[in-house]
């Protein structure tokens, strides 16, 4: 009897415990989940990752949505190769960006080693944040290599004029590209060249581009995403288009943390000088590339506008509804 009571107070108190929990914990949920894509849309907190698994396994993608960055919620299969024809293998990096009540989601697929092969980045929408997500070209948005970029990890950058930008490459490639506004193609710059190439020192993949302060950020990550040394690295400019003079790395592996912490994105709590680093990083007890998990943590600014090295935690961050 005197054990029974023991055990329903340790459960109590765990239940408790678990009621209180105030902080998300690194990583934001069980399972490798790598390249993450974090958005508010609707006061909710969206994370789109890559299922990081074996190029043939990754045929889906999975989506994580949090009013509080504490309690995730899982929504399966958001995306499939199934609906998409010409995607077979090594669906990457989502991008996602909601536009009139549609969302449209950037995504790369077959992981092309040349122009001869099918795939590239592709557009899937949906009218919902959970998807289901159908292929919007029903072909890839780009198909070729660009300036030496391989058309992955792509993101999608809204000018304050309004103006829509592809921003993207791998293979130490960055171009960026202006969208047609319907998300169909793209509208020439002035030279008549479509794809710009904006790649800093140091550039590898994993473009990322926001503003404060009326400048431009860009980041990017170094390094091999299969590797200890995988960074994250920026610049800030007075255009999208750049020059992009890198300054300096301000995430990366941490021998008591983890490794392999980079391809990240950046939130802002909307009006505020809050904001968040989403990036993926390899547990101390793992070596096998694909062994990665979505953390976060806090990302801080100096007075000059440059930002301060991020710091790997444990406990992640605090609970931060949106009001
Ligand atoms: O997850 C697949 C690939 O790993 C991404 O496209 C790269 O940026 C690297 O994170």
């Amino acid at each position: 009897m005197q054990k029974k009571t023991w055990l329903l107070g340790l459960i109590l108190v765990a239940l408790i415990a678990n009621g209180q929990q105030k902080f998300s914990g690194n990583p934001l949920f069980p399972g490798w989940y790598a390249d993450p894509e974090a958005v508010i849309f609707n006061k909710t907190y969206w994370i789109y990752p890559t299922y990081s698994a074996p190029y043939h396994k990754q045929v889906f993608m999975d989506a994580f949505s949090s009013r509080d960055l504490v309690h995730w919620k899982k929504h399966e299969k958001i995306l499939d190769t199934a609906s998409v024809k010409w995607a077979k293998r090594a669906l990457w990096a989502p991008a996602i960006v909601k536009k009139k009540n549609r969302y449209f989601l950037f995504f790369g697929a077959n992981d092309i080693q040349n122009d001869q092969q099918t795939g590239g980045i592709g557009v899937a929408v949906a009218s919902k944040p959970q998807g289901p997500f159908k292929d919007y070209l029903g072909r890839p948005l780009v198909d070729r290599f660009h300036n030496g970029a391989q058309p992955i990890d792509q993101f999608v950058f809204k000018d304050k004029d309004g103006a829509w930008y592809l921003i993207y490459g791998g293979w130490r490639h960055c171009n960026i590209a202006r969208l047609k506004d319907d998300f169909t193609g793209f509208i020439p710059f002035k030279d008549g060249s479509l794809f710009k190439e904006i790649t800093p020192e140091k550039y590898v993949e994993g473009p990322v581009m926001f503003m404060r302060g009326g400048k431009y950020y860009f980041m990017w990550s170094e390094g091999g995403w299969t590797g200890p040394d995988y960074s994250v690295s920026y610049a800030i400019a007075d255009s999208p288009l750049g020059p992009f003079r890198r300054i300096g790395k301000i995430l990366q592996q941490d021998p008591a943390i983890a490794t392999g912490a980079g391809h990240h994105s950046v939130v802002q709590v909307p009006g505020r000088d809050e904001w968040y680093i989403i990036y993926h990083r390899r547990p101390l007890t793992e070596k096998d590339g694909n062994a990665r998990e979505t953390c976060i943590e806090h990302l801080y600014f100096n007075e000059d506008g440059t930002i301060k090295p991020v710091v790997l935690t444990n406990a992640g961050v605090a609970a931060r509804p949106l009001k």
